[in-house]
């Protein structure tokens, strides 16, 4: 079988700005692209946010619903492990999509994320800790997925779900962690923790895209099919990937989106305002169908009026400054600035003010959760139950797991905006 993957396409990413189309342009070209593809895998983060808005919501409905109408002949054949009893006898209308949901979609259990909202609907398979045997003649195939968990808690989940291939199928294992090996992030995922004996690993989650091997099989690091940072990784091309099952010897293929943003990433030490105007003029002699991304990041001693050069070329490029200057010209950023949302700025006061209370920081997304629900006297009683943990201390996997873990930044560039501290992930890096 054809297999697509697409991952990370993070739909509703940089909302409100001039890059807000980019995630849908890129996920269409991808569809557009795997319309021989017997079956689309997502391994996350399809969405930005786990409530996404209802402009983003409709956005997506409309490019999946093209879907239902394309030809397939893969049908189900059996669901594997829970919540998947009777999947068998779904009907599947166009190209089947497996997919996981990712760090930026989990939600307290018992809130409905955006991809279990997508299978609801019918537009997918949505896997958590199972999977799912499709088929098409003669050949079987089986997908089994973990959709997102702080990657503390991913080695004890996969001890107990205890996944194993199937006899007979080719084999895929989808995940979305911070797999050791290729980012930074607080914890890291070892790769020896993955089940073994599958035909291949796909990995959303790291943006930077990749082919590695696991147990003598490839495993893919899927990349995002968008620049959700700017840092030197960030100036390779986006695109997604394909593969066949009967050609695996073909190995897998990267194809890169020819409709999409260009991005280019600079430091300059101790630059002059003409020295960096030179610099944008040089990047936009080339040829751009898009309004191309220009960062810059301004270390030592500079006299660059970033306002005004944004101003001069804000009708032909996207330019994004940052300075690392000396301590006594520490960059001030307004709200504006960091375009926080009005719901990440309330979990970033609220966070502030727990801190302040001396009650644990870390249930701030929790607290946030059941506020915006109205549920007043569960707040105090789960505040009251958190009061006296030490702010490092596991919550209990069972229940509370995806609530404490606060939202992941961006895994590609844990230096960026020059955030530090807990405000780091508040910096969500979206730029005018
Ligand atoms: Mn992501």
């Amino acid at each position: 079988m054809k297999i697509s993957i697409i991952s990370d396409t993070h739909l509703g990413f940089a909302e409100g700005t001039e890059r807000e189309d980019d995630s849908f342009e890129n996920l269409q070209e991808a569809l557009e692209k795997s319309r021989d593809c017997d079956v689309i895998l997502l391994p996350g983060d399809i969405f930005d946010r786990k409530v996404p808005s209802q402009e983003t919501v409709s956005r997506a409905l409309n490019i999946f619903v093209k879907l239902l109408s394309e030809k397939n002949d893969v049908e189900i054949f059996e669901g594997i492990g829970k919540g998947l009893e009777g999947v068998e006898h779904k009907k599947i209308n166009g190209i089947p999509i497996i997919a996981i949901h990712g760090t930026h979609e989990r939600r307290t259990r018992g809130l409905v994320n955006p991809i279990e909202a997508l299978e609801r609907a019918g537009f997918l398979i949505h896997l958590e800790s199972n999977g799912v045997i499709l088929r098409k003649g003669e050949e079987k195939i089986c997908v089994q997925g973990l959709s997102g968990v702080p990657d503390q808690y991913v080695e004890k989940t996969l001890q107990e779900w205890n996944p194993q291939p199937v006899f007979g199928c080719f084999n895929i294992f989808m995940l979305h962690q911070s797999l050791e090996g290729f980012l930074y992030a607080p914890h890291l995922v070892p790769l020896q923790s993955l089940p073994r004996g599958f035909d291949i690993y796909i990995n959303g989650h790291i943006h930077n895209p990749v082919v590695s091997s696991y147990d003598s099989k490839p495993l893919v690091i899927t990349g995002s099919t968008i620049q959700t940072q700017l840092n030197k990784e960030s100036v390779k091309p986006r695109g997604f990937w394909i593969f066949d099952t009967k050609e695996m010897e073909k190995g897998i293929q990267y194809i890169e989106f020819q409709n999409q943003r260009k991005v280019y990433v600079d430091e300059m030490i101790n630059a002059k305002q003409v020295e960096v105007e030179e610099k944008i003029r040089q990047t936009l002699s080339q040829r751009h169908d898009k309004k191309p991304v220009i960062r810059i990041k301004l270390t030592g001693k500079t006299d660059v009026d970033v306002n005004t050069l944004k101003n001069k070329y804000q009708d032909v490029a996207l330019l994004s400054f940052k300075k690392d200057l000396e301590k006594d010209e520490i960059e001030t950023k307004t709200i504006e600035e960091q375009k926080l949302s009005v719901e990440d700025l309330g979990k970033k006061l609220l966070r502030q003010n727990l801190e302040s209370a001396k009650l644990n920081p870390e249930t701030f997304e929790t607290v946030f959760e059941m506020m915006e629900q109205g549920k007043g006297e569960e707040v105090v009683a789960f505040l009251r139950d958190n009061m006296n943990k030490p702010i490092t201390k596991k919550p209990k996997p069972a229940e509370e797991e995806p609530k404490t873990e606060p939202k992941p930044a961006e895994q590609e560039a844990p230096e960026e905006e020059g955030e530090k501290g807990p405000t780091k992930q508040f910096s969500l890096n979206r730029f005018a």
